[in-house]
């Protein structure tokens, strides 16, 4: 590490051509999470260079439009020196260059995010507008690129007392659309995750309109762990968390605790990088919990006879935090979020298992609230099992003569080609019935308020009339029970008043679908129909709007020559069967977005605002998230 990087160190590849080409390869896609991948990659750069030991603070600014972005780093600032052989820079050969990154001489940090730089070339080659500041070695420099190619040739801008790199950018309006923007939100959830890994790390994030914001955190994933703990809004059942961290070998380090909430909380790590869809590491974790958990029952004679505690009790109201830093990393998976080196599972297990043994056995009245968790947990699980398992005996059998009464089938049996309307109320549902298409689509009408799933147990989430009614018409079962290929229906509308009570019950039936048949969301199935609030009629013509804004654009546009005639429909209740079939049931006039999962560190955090108390807010949020995917999309 003390050894000077130098130009001649780097292996030249390739040009940027096919990362314009195939953008998917490089950062997973170019939706919402495809642009803000472009931010990460350059913050990781300068994460990097922290973890290096040779910067100590990282400053993000958003601009005015949220369409580009500043990040500065006081560390060595990226090597200008010539290529010997090239004769350019090596900051002009690492941003157009695509290279790989073990191939620089291997000089690159031990416990990196594993890329040492190779991102900043992929985000130089998607944005339109890219321009690096370096302050090295008492000189000041700068370079300009364009969709990855030079724009100006590395200038020197004379001496200077700073040190470090500021990478300021655009990302390619032609890649991402137009209307991509940065979240704020995200960009600060992000940051300040990482200044929970990188303890003592100091980020600061200035979003247009807001003051600017600091994450440091000295204690590092500790406080990590109590954040999420009261963001869970459940209280934890010891007043001190376990926590063990281990410096070489690899680096590990863990928090956790257990609350009163009845779901599971992991967020885990590799070098910095968020891996929800677990790996290597979070096994190691799952088994270490499991093994000093049993045997510490087993040693203290807490189990009853007949009473078996599986894995899910342990975990039953957890809430860990797992970073870990290893030298090569593989990462696996369609957004490379798993991780994959083998080594890492006993690794974690052999340091985590005996480091909470010694801990429960140091702390009874801690080990005895946990265990006490531990023994509910599986209490409720068989009873819960039962309650589950009456409510998959009924939807296995497809017969129609078990269908919810209130249903409204429709007369085709081709799942692909079905849909679902849930509908609130029975006089919306009575017109979505009347102007519906026989053949494919199918009306179910929810009466009362749906449970929120968030909140209740499992068996009491399963035992909701309306709910079991949507379990039953869809057919494919519930949470371990589900199977997609029983599913009746492949698209699910949720169909809903345009007021508070209407986004609260679509709210809960997300929150439902979520936390009970996540599949459904993950695989694409479920949408939320977009009635519109306003008619306007012009001259003959019909026009229709989601929105006060959207009347008023629709008004801009006609002019004024005629008066248009307007009316607001306070319901569902008061279309007419035939305009709630033009503009909500007709898949080629309707207008709906699809739910996706996006980023799940995100969908968790935007879960905790959603069921928050305000529907209002809840729906506010969904809505102003709705757009930023070109309106055909919906993240949660
Ligand atoms: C705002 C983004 O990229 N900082 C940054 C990047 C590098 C270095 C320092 C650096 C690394 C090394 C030596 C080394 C990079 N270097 C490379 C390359 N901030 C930001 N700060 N000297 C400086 O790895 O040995 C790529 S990025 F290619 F030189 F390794």
């Amino acid at each position: 590490m003390s050894e000077q990087y130098s130009a001649k160190d780097i292996e030249v590849l390739e040009g940027l051509e096919p990362v314009r080409k195939r953008p998917a390869m490089y950062i997973g896609g170019t939706d919402s999470r495809g642009f803000h991948h472009l931010l990460w990659e350059i913050v990781d750069n300068a994460v990097d260079e922290a973890m290096g030991g040779h910067a100590t603070r990282i400053d993000v600014v958003l601009n005015d439009d949220l369409r580009g972005a500043e990040i500065t780093d006081n560390g060595r600032g990226i090597p200008v020196d010539m290529h010997p052989v090239h004769q350019r820079p090596a900051l002009e050969l690492i941003l157009t260059t695509l290279h790989a990154g073990g191939k620089f001489s291997g000089k690159g940090y031990a416990v990196s995010g594993g890329l040492h730089g190779v991102g900043s070339s992929v985000v130089n080659a998607l944005a339109s507008e890219l321009t690096v500041h370096v302050w090295r070695d008492g000189q000041g420099h700068v370079q300009r690129f364009s969709r990855g190619k030079v724009v100006s040739k590395l200038e020197n801008t004379g001496p200077t007392r700073k040190r470090g790199t500021k990478v300021v950018f655009r990302p390619d309006a032609d890649i991402f659309g137009a209307q991509a923007k940065f979240d704020s939100a995200r960009v600060a959830e992000r940051m300040e995750a990482a200044s929970f890994l990188h303890r003592g790390l100091r980020l600061s994030l200035k979003v247009p309109g807001q003051e600017v914001v600091e994450f440091h955190h000295p204690r590092g994933i500790q406080e990590y762990l109590e954040k999420l703990v009261a963001g869970r809004g459940a209280k934890a059942v010891t007043d001190e968390a376990f926590s063990h961290a281990k410096s070489e070998g690899p680096r590990i380090e863990v928090a956790l605790t257990w609350t009163e909430s009845t779901d599971e909380t992991l967020r885990t790590y590799a070098n910095g990088i968020a891996t929800p869809s677990g790996g290597t590491h979070e096994a190691g974790l799952k088994q270490a919990l499991t093994k000093a958990l049993r045997s510490y029952m087993v040693t203290h004679k807490l189990l009853t006879k007949g009473l078996t505690i599986a894995p899910e009790d342990v975990r039953e109201g957890l809430v860990a935090v797992l970073s870990v830093f290893v030298p090569e990393p593989q990462f696996q998976g369609q957004t490379k979020d798993r991780l994959n080196n083998p080594e890492v599972a006993s690794q974690v297990e052999g340091a985590v298992k005996s480091a909470l043994e010694t801990w429960l056995n140091a702390n009874t009245s801690h080990a005895e609230a946990i265990t006490g968790r531990i023994i509910l947990s599986a209490r409720a699980r068989e009873a819960s099992r039962a309650a589950s398992l009456q409510v998959s005996r009924k939807t296995a059998i497809s017969h129609r003569l078990n269908l919810p009464g209130k249903l409204a089938d429709c007369a085709s049996t081709d799942p692909s080609r079905c849909e679902l309307f849930l509908v609130e109320g029975d006089s919306a549902g009575g017109n979505a019935k009347q102007g519906r298409d026989r053949k494919t689509q199918a009306i179910l009408p929810l009466r009362g308020k749906v449970l929120n799933a968030e909140r209740a147990a499992a068996s009491a989430v399963l035992a909701n009339r309306e709910l079991q009614d949507v379990v039953q018409a869809l057919g494919c079962g519930v949470g371990k029970g589900f199977d997609r290929s029983k599913l009746r229906y492949h698209r699910v509308f949720l169909l809903m008043d345009a007021d508070t009570d209407g986004h609260h019950i679509a709210t809960l039936l997300l929150t439902f679908f979520y936390r009970h048949l996540p599949e459904l969301i993950a695989y694409g199935h479920v949408y939320v129909a977009q009635p519109p609030l306003f008619r306007v009629d012009i001259d003959g013509e019909t026009h229709w709007a989601l929105d006060d804004a959207e009347l008023a654009r629709i008004l801009a546009r006609v002019g004024s020559k005629k008066q248009p005639e307007i009316s607001r429909f306070k319901g569902l209740g008061e279309m007419t069967a035939e305009e709630l079939k033009q503009t909500t049931l007709d898949p080629r006039r309707r207008r709906a977005l699809r739910i996706t999962i996006d980023d799940l560190d995100y969908t968790d955090l935007t879960l905790r605002d959603l069921m928050g108390k305000d529907p209002a807010a809840r729906y506010d949020f969904i809505m102003r998230s709705a757009p930023q995917i070109d309106g055909s999309v919906l993240d949660i």
